[in-house]
């Protein structure tokens, strides 16, 4: 088969096979922040997979170790006197929350719809099951015989409804049942013209949920009984679907049958617009296209598999691109959950690491295309999980450090529990609060929205910030440090072979508290606030220790001395977080610092790193910072070859979403950087993208930006600043923009950069 030119991907956003799905990794996601769906697309059984965001075992209780506040001196005084043994030890026994491990996401259930004829006249042909991202809406179509059947699936965010359209080309030909089932705890019944599932987690303790069907058919009949709906000789049938928890609702069976009750009120072909018109709003805000080889006209396993033998086919870029946005589109909406390790698509009661919201790197990597990729309303979804967890991160400064302010370790659950979990070598690390409430001041910058910095941002990252200022102490060098710590989750040699995890001082905490004091006076700054306040920060990032440089040339991942890493090639790129996704380490501003992280990054991949997906993606991130596109381009491929599911999924292995996130990220990177003060276009674009066109990414500054490149030269730039004021931009090579046809003077800022005033609301277009 040739591969042919593709100027226009964006047409072809669609991730399509010649077969049903066999296995889950197989099946198509659908969402809305809170309802997902696996689509299988069978002939004789079509299967949907189900969840619900809110599904999770247990329930909220006080995890706090009460011997946390009489051991955590003495922990820190055995780390700074070197018995790295006797100090994880202690942390064992008295800091580590109780009991050690959280809550998991859950499974709503599934619905199993099987087709008449039990065997079909003819075998089926022309099969094709696809997923449209530009529309969100998967479709099986086949023929038997002089039949054509055609099923439609979407998951609605206006309507709150899962909708499935059944028709077949031969009036009175479509009978099937539907039956709605969970593997524990749930049982179903028939309602008129419907099912309900309803059931209680934890061996029917915990929380209790409900799922409820509705079948509006079109000619023949529906009827329900013992919990079996049979639609017999229709025309065609449109099934809804919505569920509840009571997380949410106090009475979820009623909450799920009024939500259903609304969408019935609607037809399928209303339903249908008001899904189209919501989804191509947010989605159609980006496109991405690339020219070059293209295997478009193939379906997605074959192409997988062709490029794993080593074929290009660039035309998997945009749709690997464009699956992250529409994962988070999916996956998190305002009124949602934060997406968890596996965003809402869980099909197992003992998911890996629990499903959870694990927040050492992986929960953050879900919302890096958030901004830049211009869904920032997505992000919301996060903001929601931090405001759950508020409470008991205050309770946990308060029981575990005796401190105020807020903190969260390496993990969340639905219940917001942020103590330590897992083991102390996991799970003490404080930092995790620091990191999210960067995502808020991130939303604002890239928004200007000054009343969510004032409303919501602010008071987050202060009382991120305040944790940290109470609960630093001075290392020996009278510098700050947040220790009991540890540098997600590589562990040292001491010089006498000795393996330690806990650290006093990893380089990580120091650059996340840098990041965090530096937007936190920023924004009590700009919102002239609290002078008090600013000089504490400023006086405490005076006092944070320096970045090092090791032996090797690498950025040292514990400030304490230059230790051996025990896996050099460990997938954490802990110490690499001020390259990204922080900016205190950039190529230009502390070139000293670049190179030592580029070296550490080198070291990592040497010794086998950047292994699991979205270690992987970060590696991406990492090398789109230090503008290097030809290695980046290297770990794309390597994403999509070595760590992705037939269903574009991210493989961690096993699947967890994060990879897909932090890849289209990083492909974002690629073309557009905002972080050091200076919109930079097309920072680290390989010579295997020659020429290609992205339109609508978003920069920091409330900027958005088109991209179009030929011959690996931009051609032009077109930047839509929200707010008046001047534009600092870079172009590839250092030149001069011509902004407007030379209609707007320009000046030279040195090095490279250009400035130039904008009004809010205008468009200004650049060329070299
Ligand atoms: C951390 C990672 C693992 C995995 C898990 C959910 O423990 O080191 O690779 O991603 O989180």
């Amino acid at each position: 088969m040739p591969t042919d030119s593709l100027p226009q991907a964006d047409q072809k956003l669609h991730l399509w096979y010649r077969q049903p799905a066999e296995a889950w990794a197989e099946a198509l996601p659908l969402g809305n922040g809170r309802l997902g769906a696996m689509v299988f697309g069978g002939v004789q059984q079509e299967h949907l997979q189900l969840n619900e965001d809110s599904l999770w075992s247990g329930g909220p209780y006080d995890r706090n170790n009460p011997r946390a506040l009489e051991a955590l001196p003495e922990v820190r005084r055995l780390l700074f006197a070197g018995e790295v043994a006797a100090a994880l030890e202690l942390a064992e026994d008295a800091l580590l929350g109780t009991p050690a491990s959280l809550e998991r996401y859950l499974p709503l259930g599934d619905l199993w719809l099987d087709f008449a004829p039990e065997e079909p006249s003819a075998p089926p042909v022309d099969y094709r099951r696809e997923l449209d991202l530009s529309t969100g809406v998967a479709r099986v179509t086949y023929r038997v015989g002089e039949t054509t059947y055609d099923r439609e699936t979407f998951i609605s965010a206006p309507d709150a409804a899962l909708v499935i359209r059944l028709a077949t080309s031969q009036p009175g030909s479509l009978t099937f049942t539907a039956r709605l089932s969970r593997e524990f705890d749930a049982t179903s019944e028939s309602l008129p013209d419907g099912l309900v599932l309803r059931g209680r987690c934890d061996g029917g303790s915990g929380l209790a949920f409900a799922a409820c069907l509705q079948a509006v058919g079109e000619g023949g009949t529906i009827a329900s009984e013992g919990g079996v709906l049979t639609a017999t000789g229709t025309d065609a049938v449109t099934l809804l679907l919505t569920a509840a928890s009571a997380f949410r609702e106090p009475d979820p069976e009623t909450a799920a049958r009024h939500a259903l009750a609304q969408a019935a009120r609607r037809s399928y072909a209303e339903l249908r617009e008001r899904h189209l018109t919501e989804h191509t709003a947010l989605f159609g805000r980006v496109s991405f296209s690339l020219e070059g080889p293209s295997a478009a006209a193939l379906p997605l396993d074959e192409r997988l598999a062709r490029v794993r033998a080593g074929e290009m086919d660039l035309g998997l870029v945009p749709l690997y691109f464009q699956y992250g946005r529409y994962l988070l589109m999916a996956s998190s909406r305002p009124n949602s959950l934060a997406a968890n390790l596996q965003g809402i698509w869980n099909d197992s009661f003992d998911p890996p690491w629990g499903s959870k919201y694990t927040i050492n790197i992986n929960i953050q990597m879900n919302y890096w295309p958030a901004e830049v990729c211009n869904l920032s309303e997505c992000h919301q979804a996060l903001f929601n999980l931090l405001r759950l967890a508020e409470p008991h991160a205050r309770r946990c400064a308060q029981a575990t450090y005796g401190v105020s302010g807020l903190v969260a370790h390496h993990n969340f659950d639905l219940w917001g529990h942020p103590e330590p979990c897992d083991g102390a070598h996991w799970g003490l690390w404080p930092l995790g609060m620091a990191w999210l409430s960067l995502h808020l001041s991130e939303h604002y910058d890239f928004t200007r929205d000054l009343d969510f910095l004032r409303r919501e941002a602010y008071p987050l990252l202060r009382e991120a910030a305040l944790f940290l200022l109470e609960h630093a102490v001075e290392d020996p060098a009278g510098h700050l440090v947040f220790g009991p710590s540890l540098s997600p989750e590589n562990s040292y040699l001491l010089p006498d072979g000795t393996e330690g995890r806990l650290s006093m001082s990893p380089a990580m905490d120091a650059q996340i508290a840098h990041a965090l004091f530096t937007r936190c006076l920023e924004a009590a700054q700009a919102l002239d606030l609290e002078e008090d306040f600013q000089s504490r920060l400023r006086s405490a990032l005076d006092q944070l220790p320096d970045l090092k440089i090791g032996k090797y040339g690498q950025l040292q991942e514990w400030l304490e001395a230059d230790w051996e890493e025990l896996e050099p090639g460990h997938r954490h790129l802990s110490h690499l977080f001020a390259l990204c996704p922080g900016w205190q380490i950039t190529p230009r501003r502390t070139p000293e610092l670049a190179q030592a992280a580029r070296v550490s990054l080198e070291r990592r991949l040497a010794h086998e790193g950047g292994h699991t997906g979205w270690s992987c993606a970060w590696v991406v991130n990492c090398w789109a910072r230090l503008e290097a596109g030809e290695e980046a381009w290297q770990y794309v491929q390597e994403l999509l070859c070595a760590y992705t599911l037939p269903n574009l999924l991210n493989n961690h292995p096993p699947f967890q979403i994060d990879g897909n996130f932090g890849g289209t990220a990083g492909l974002g990177e690629m073309l557009l950087q905002s972080h050091a003060g200076e919109i930079s276009l097309l920072p680290a674009l390989p010579a295997a993208w020659p020429a290609g066109k992205m339109t609508g990414l978003r920069a920091r500054g409330g900027v958005e930006v088109d991209l179009e490149w030929r011959e690996g030269q931009l051609v032009e730039a077109t930047l839509r600043p929200c707010e008046s004021g001047s534009l600092r931009v870079r172009l590839p090579g250092g030149c001069e923009p011509r902004v407007n046809d030379g209609m707007v003077p320009v000046r030279s800022c040195g090095t490279g950069t250009y400035e130039f005033d904008v009004l809010g609301g205008e468009g200004y277009s650049l060329s070299p």
